[in-house]
C-alpha cells in the first residue's frame, strides 16, 4: 500500500469518526464554540493532523534513500599485449593513427609531439615543443592533430602526416585532456567539467559536468572517445571513467590496479595517464608518464 492510500483511508476513518466525538472529552475543549464551527474545526485539524504525518514520513523516506549512490559496472582487465614504452615519455595524450600511435609529452622543455611504433616503443618521428609551453593533451581530426598546453591558453594545430604547424587556437582556463567524436574537440582541464568546442572557431558548443550518481568526478585527465563513451583518466588513480557525453553521467569504471608492477616506476607523478582506441580492430591502449610500458588490454566483467 502507498503511503498515499493510508493517509487517504486515516483521513477518512477521522472523518467517519467526527460525529461520535461530541461527548468526547476532546471535543469538550472546544464546547465555548458553536457546532457547526466544531465540526469544521475538526475536519481540518484531521487533515493537517495527516498531512503532517505524511510529511514527515515522506522525510523520513528520503533520508534513507539518499546516502544511497546509484551502481554502475566496475570493469577489470586482461593484458593483450604489453610493448616497451619510452620511460622518459611523460604521457599526456596519446592517439592511435594509421597502425601507429601519435603521443604528446609533457613538462616545460621536454614537451613534444611524436609518432611512436606501438611494438617496439620507438620514437619514430618527433617535434619538440619549446618552452614555456607544457604541452597536453592531443587529438586527431580530419588530418589534422590538435595539441593543448596546460596553462598557456593555446593550442597548436598540426598536420598529421608531416607534423607542420599549421594553426593555433585559444581557450579560457587549463589544457588537460583532448579527444573528439567527430564533430566537436572535447577538453578536459582537471576539474569534473568537460567542454565540447566547435573545431571551426573554437567557440565552446556544450559543458557537460561529469558525475557519478550525484557526486563529482574530479581531476579528468587524458581521454578518448570510444564507441560513444568518453573514457577519462583520473589524475594519480588506476582508474578510468565511462562518461556518457550526453549528460555527463559515469556509466561505468575501469579499475587498472596492478597493470604495472610495484617498482616499475618510482617517480610519483607516474601515474595511469594515456588511452588510445583503435577503432577498426577495437583495440584499446593505455600507459602512464614515464611508464616504461604501454599495454594492450581487454575489458573483463568485475
Ligand atoms: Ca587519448
Amino acid at each position: 500500500m502507498s503511503l498515499e492510500t493510508y493517509f487517504l483511508i486515516l483521513v477518512v476513518i477521522l472523518l467517519v469518526m467526527i460525529p461520535s466525538l461530541k461527548s468526547d472529552m476532546t471535543w469538550s475543549l472546544f464546547s465555548f464554540l458553536p457546532k457547526r464551527v466544531k465540526r469544521r474545526t475538526a475536519i481540518i485539524g484531521a487533515l493537517l493532523l495527516s498531512i503532517l504525518a505524511h510529511a514527515c514520513q515522506t522525510t523520513s523516506v528520503a533520508n534513507l534513500k539518499s546516502p544511497e549512490k546509484s551502481p554502475v559496472p566496475i570493469y577489470g582487465y586482461e593484458v593483450v599485449h604489453a610493448w616497451p614504452h619510452d620511460p622518459g615519455a611523460y604521457t599526456q595524450g596519446l592517439v592511435f593513427h594509421d597502425g601507429k600511435l601519435l603521443e604528446s609529452t609533457g613538462q616545460v622543455g621536454h614537451s613534444s609531439l611524436r609518432r611512436v611504433e606501438i611494438e617496439s616503443g620507438k620514437v619514430l618521428q618527433k617535434l619538440d615543443v619549446d618552452a614555456p609551453y607544457f604541452a597536453e593533451g592531443i587529438t586527431l581530426l580530419k588530418g589534422k592533430i590538435y595539441q593543448l598546453t596546460w596553462q598557456h591558453q593555446v593550442g597548436f594545430i598540426y598536420d598529421a602526416w608531416t607534423f607542420e604547424k599549421i594553426g593555433e587556437f585559444h581557450y579560457q582556463g587549463e589544457g588537460w585532456g583532448l579527444a573528439n567524436d567527430g564533430q566537436s574537440l572535447i577538453l578536459s582541464d582537471g576539474s569534473n567539467h568537460i567542454r565540447l568546442l566547435d573545431p571551426a572557431n573554437f567557440q565552446v558548443r556544450k559543458t557537460i559536468a561529469v558525475v557519478d550518481g550525484s557526486a563529482p568526478v574530479n581531476e579528468l585527465n587524458e581521454l578518448e572517445y570510444v564507441q560513444g563513451e568518453i573514457y577519462a583518466n583520473i589524475w594519480h588513480a588506476d582508474r578510468i571513467a565511462r562518461i556518457d557525453p550526453r549528460t555527463g553521467a559515469v556509466l561505468g569504471w575501469i579499475e587498472l590496479t596492478g597493470l604495472l608492477a610495484r617498482g616499475e616506476v618510482s617517480d610519483e607523478e607516474a601515474v595511469l595517464n594515456g588511452i588510445a582506441y583503435d577503432e577498426t580492430n577495437r583495440r584499446l591502449f593505455v600507459t602512464g608518464k614515464l611508464w616504461p610500458k604501454l599495454f594492450e588490454i581487454r575489458l573483463t566483467s568485475k
